[in-house]
């Protein structure tokens, strides 16, 4: 026998062996019967089904009139038992403001980023889901450190030049003033100096208390103001801000018992070497905390809070020198005494790339 060539050879071993099954005496006797796995069920013919009557389609649910954003606001102050002048008071707005966002009359209202922030606070405080309400809000055309022409805002005012008809446009920079630093001077310095398309991040806190008006003369710029209790918030929000734009330069006017809250924000401005100056005003005290121990009437000698308090709120012994500090985390730094001293410092660091420090030598609100 010739082996066919298409085949391979199996081993024996694969092989299954060949098993013989002796025959049962017994069950050769036994008719042979079929036998399974399984049951064979009998089956019957199938019969119909009994269908129980259909019952009838339920009534649509009569249709939820969906409400405008005004008026799921003004259900949820209802519900509260708040009177609209009440939340008003409690959000600080004027009454007129809440009507206008309860009748829908957002034209009423300055813009849509109010529009949508005042909503958000009522919805705040009235507990309310804000989803709803913001839907059906204008929205904002622009982001909001975006450029709305060719990547640049152009300015509220012309300066000097006096060609706006506008409120703002009517108003100009400072002009730079001279002589020992003061809120005043310091103010004026800059907003005479201030660049376009800045953002200003302000913890400036006793020393800046008349930067808005001296800045609002100035071109247009964006101003982020601490808006809450906690202190050490600018040099970090700068850093945010100029990694946020960095194609803006960012005005970082921090006090200096805040700026030791989160000092090691500078070290991350060097590293990233982003386009930040920083304005430190050295009044080596916390002075609002001195100014609050007058005022509720801590008195030791009939007329100032006693030694021991007052030197809770001091900030030399040591003396804090934020030249060397930023120095040392690898930001260039001056110290500045006089309003020429400032407006030349500051010139320095906004004509040259990366962050700078400037200390400014600044003498106690509190007296
Ligand atoms: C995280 C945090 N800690 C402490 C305080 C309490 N506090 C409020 S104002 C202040 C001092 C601010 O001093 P400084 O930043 O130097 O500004 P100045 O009042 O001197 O202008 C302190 C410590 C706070 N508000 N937040």
């Amino acid at each position: 026998m010739t082996e066919d060539p298409q085949k391979l050879p199996v081993p024996d071993a694969l092989l299954a062996p060949s098993v013989t099954v002796e025959a049962d005496p017994v069950e050769t006797q036994q008719p042979q019967t079929e036998t399974s796995d399984f049951e064979v069920l009998e089956t019957e013919a199938p019969q119909p089904v009994q269908l129980e009557p259909e019952p009838p389609e339920p009534e649509p649910p009569e249709p939820v009139p969906v409400l405008s954003a005004g008026a799921l606001i003004r259900q949820a102050r209802e519900e509260a038992g708040l009177h609209i002048a009440s939340l008003a008071m409690a959000l600080k707005v004027p009454v007129k403001r809440l009507e206008a966002l309860e009748a829908d009359r957002f034209d009423l209202l300055p813009s849509a980023v109010f529009s949508r922030a005042l909503a958000s606070s009522v919805c705040r405080s009235l507990k309310l889901n804000p989803t709803q309400v913001l839907a059906q809000l204008p929205v904002l055309s622009a982001p909001r450190l975006g450029y709305p022409e060719e990547g640049r805002l152009s300015p509220y005012s012309s300066g000097s030049s006096g060609q706006s008809t506008t409120f703002l446009g009517s108003l100009s920079r400072p002009a730079m003033p001279s002589g020992p630093l003061t809120a005043q001077t310091a103010a004026d310095v800059i907003g005479a100096l201030l660049p376009d398309r800045s953002i200003v991040v302000d913890e400036a806190n006793t020393s800046g208390f008349l930067l808005p008006q001296a800045t609002a003369g100035a071109p247009a710029h964006d101003w982020l103001t601490l808006t809450g209790g906690a202190i050490g918030y600018a040099l970090p929000v700068a850093l945010g801000a100029a990694i946020a734009a960095p194609e803006r330069p960012v005005l970082c006017l921090e006090s200096d018992g805040s700026a030791m809250y989160t000092i090691s924000a500078l070290w991350s401005h060097a590293r990233e070497g982003l386009d930040i100056t920083t304005v430190v005003f050295a009044n080596h005290a916390y002075d609002i905390l001195r100014m609050e121990l007058q005022r509720v009437g801590a008195q030791s000698d009939g007329q100032r809070p006693g030694p021991a308090a007052e030197s809770l709120l001091d900030l030399t012994s040591p003396t804090l020198d934020f030249v060397h500090i930023a120095e040392g985390m690898g930001v260039p730094a001056r110290r500045a005494t006089t309003a020429e001293d400032l407006a030349a410092a500051l010139r320095w660091a906004f004509g040259e790339p990366g962050p700078h420090l400037i200390e400014a030598a600044m003498p106690l609100m509190g007296g």
